[in-house]
């Protein structure tokens, strides 16, 4: 990709967006309309539909009429892989076009968008629909008077609400396998990112998708997504976003018909620099990178540094290097390495965090503001704090901003305490050259994936899950496929 390219993408105009409803695009049932703020500039960069209850109404409508007439889970599996692979394929013949507009409404530095939006989302659709014709039932050991079957069905419509940091990746995490297993899909994008997720559901039309398998509808949560989750006709909830909302779908649900509800819900998740690591130079730089690329707006991010005391203070003066000479700025400059904070609510509350660390007691070593102010964007400088206590309110609360916490500990056994010191468990990571180290702190310390001598970047092979208030229920793997089946015996007396 030339910076060329990507300049003259961006100074097309943005068209606007409306709802995607049985294949075709469709305004709000009252007209009304959102502006899609760009995090670049704060200026105003199209509008998209302001879904109704209604509009939503008739998106779930649509798929379960999609659903039941069996128009794509009736299909046999090669036609279904065909359209799905054609899919990933247009994805990635679009990948800059979708990676700009994505930046556009999103912020993340274009550099990081082109792996982990349009290329990974490619990816993830290639990989279920290459599954989708290996997956077999199976042949219970019953007696031999009987046949006791396991078919693995479709479980109907999914609804899967989508968040602002990842749209293209977490959307092909749920879109994936659920279409992949003959589900239909009402999408319910971000309020603030939804623009290429909206582009990438036209293209599954474009690549074969019957209408009405997959309907996409813009608006606020508190409408759109309140009436999917309390829905009659919706079987599953596939979410990632805050705990707050991952608390209101498990309420829905059990106000309406119990659906099954997939939480994935980020973290605080602890990086653990041991003084035995084996380069503590490149922990120090990967700490960095772990916790402010895409300004911190990773559900896995990095962003307690727990460091043993005996290495603690030159540790810090390193990582705060490697942060200080990564370049903030507009992330549609291809060596920007990060970007825009998605909105001014969640720079305000990054900034607000800050606050509180200092009140805390906590030392800024460095950044704590909003810089490039003149830009009219939002921008944060990656932000240090030391001292930060096992109850502090940064060791507690999910910033999801370029805010790292660093807190010392003594001892092994200390730093497994801190490290589950909190409601979260997602991720984690340990540097050690000592191996049975590595291996009791991956068993020690409760998440859903520990990085040892690396942090983040976990390719699509592996599931990514919280327990505790993480979440729970897995994306990406072959895992993830179960949370879309229902398992159904058929006991036969031969
Ligand atoms: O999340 P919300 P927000 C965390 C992070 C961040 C905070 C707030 O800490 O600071 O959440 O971000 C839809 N019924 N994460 O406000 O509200 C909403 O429209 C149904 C962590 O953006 O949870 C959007 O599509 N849906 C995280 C989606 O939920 C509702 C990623 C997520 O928005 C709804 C994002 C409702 N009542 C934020 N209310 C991660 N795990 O990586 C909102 N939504």
């Amino acid at each position: 990709m030339d910076q060329h390219q990507i300049d003259t993408l961006r100074a097309l105009p943005v068209p606007a967006f409306a709802h995607l409803i049985d294949g075709k695009h469709v305004a709000a049932s009252d007209g009304a309309t959102m502006d899609v703020i760009s995090p670049i500039d704060g200026q105003v960069l199209t509008t998209t539909a302001k879904g109704t209850a209604r509009d939503m109404e008739a998106a779930i409508a649509s798929a379960r009429a999609a659903f039941e007439d069996g128009r794509w889970a009736g299909q046999p599996p090669a036609a279904r892989k065909k359209v799905l692979m054609k899919w990933a394929d247009l994805i990635e013949a679009n990948a800059l076009e979708l990676a700009v507009l994505g930046v556009q409404d999103n912020g993340t530095e274009i550099s990081m968008a082109l792996k982990a939006e349009p290329g990974s989302a490619a990816a993830t659709i290639r990989y279920y629909a290459e599954a989708l014709d290996k997956i077999y039932g199976e042949i219970a050991p019953t007696a031999s008077d009987i046949l006791g079957l396991i078919h693995k069905e479709p479980v109907g419509v999914v609804g899967a609400i989508i968040p602002w940091n990842f749209p293209l990746m977490i959307g092909a995490w749920k879109l994936g396998p659920a279409l992949a297993m003959g589900n239909s899909v009402v999408l319910k994008p971000s309020e603030t990112a939804s623009l290429s997720l909206m582009r990438m559901a036209e293209l599954a039309l474009e690549a074969g998708l019957p209408p009405g398998v997959l309907n996409a509808v813009t608006g606020e949560g508190r409408v759109v997504g309140e009436t999917l989750g309390l829905s009659m006709d919706v079987d599953v909830l596939a979410f990632t976003g805050s705990g707050a909302t991952g608390r209101r779908l498990m309420e829905y649900a059990a106000r309406s018909n119990m659906k099954r509800v997939y939480l994935e819900l980020g973290g605080k998740s602890p990086n653990i620099i041991f003084a035995d690591a084996p380069n503590l130079d490149e922990a120090a730089t990967v700490a960095a990178s772990g916790i402010f690329r895409n300004a911190g707006q990773v559900c896995v991010a990095g962003s307690r540094l727990l460091v043993e005391a005996a290495i603690h203070d030159d540790f810090v003066a390193a990582v705060a290097k490697a942060a200080e000479a990564m370049r903030v700025g507009d992330p549609l400059q291809m060596n920007t390495q990060i970007g825009a904070v998605n909105s001014d609510i969640q720079l305000q509350a990054n900034l607000g965090f800050v606050e509180t660390a200092k009140a805390e007691g906590g030392q800024i070593i460095t950044g704590g503001e909003r810089i490039l102010q003149d830009t009219g964007g939002f921008y944060m400088a990656p932000t240090i704090v030391t001292g930060v206590t096992p109850d502090a309110t940064l060791t507690q609360k999910e910033v999801f901003g370029p805010v790292l916490g660093v807190t010392s500990f003594a001892t092994e056994e200390e730093a497994v305490h801190l490290a589950n010191g909190t409601v979260y468990g997602l991720a984690g990571g340990v540097w050690t050259s000592n191996l049975s180290r590595a291996h009791r702190m991956v068993r020690g310390v409760r998440t859903g994936v520990m990085h040892v001598n690396t942090y983040g970047g976990a390719d699509g092979t592996v599931p990514l899950g919280g327990v505790g208030q993480s979440g729970n229920g897995a994306d990406k793997s072959l895992h993830a496929i179960e949370k879309y089946i229902n398992l159904k015996t058929a006991w036969i007396k031969l």
